[in-house]
């Protein structure tokens, strides 16, 4: 084996490593841009987390419930609506318009947030 082929197995990996880690770099931008697009609400301790969310046209929001007790998560014009969620359930809403879709939790009226789509 010479000197360059051993370089290239040793390299391969690490380069495969870096375009892993830095999945912004241009190479892989394009595949990429759906998840990118995707946020998250956090509902803990009562308050939705962050309280406001902004995210670009099309994108998924995915509501995660770390508390335990239940809540919802419901369009105050009812654009969406969650089922109840437990413990670790999830509800994701696809935001295809821009807008501001401020929502609540049903079962505590006064857990309230927004979804900023623009
Ligand atoms: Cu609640």
């Amino acid at each position: 084996m010479t000197k360059t082929s051993v370089w290239i197995l040793l390299a391969t990996p690490v380069m495969i490593a870096m375009l892993l880690l830095f999945p912004g770099s241009p190479s892989v931008t394009a595949s990429d841009q759906p998840s990118a697009a995707n946020a998250e609400v956090k509902i803990d301790n009562f308050v939705f987390g962050p309280q406001t969310l902004t995210v670009p046209v099309g994108a998924t929001v995915t509501w995660t419930n770390k508390d335990d007790i239940p809540h919802t998560s419901v369009s105050t014009e009812g654009v969406f609506k969650s089922k109840v969620l437990d413990t670790d359930e999830k509800f994701s809403y696809k935001f295809d318009k821009a807008g501001t879709y401020p929502y609540y939790c049903t079962i505590h009226p006064k857990m309230t947030g927004k979804v900023v789509v623009q």
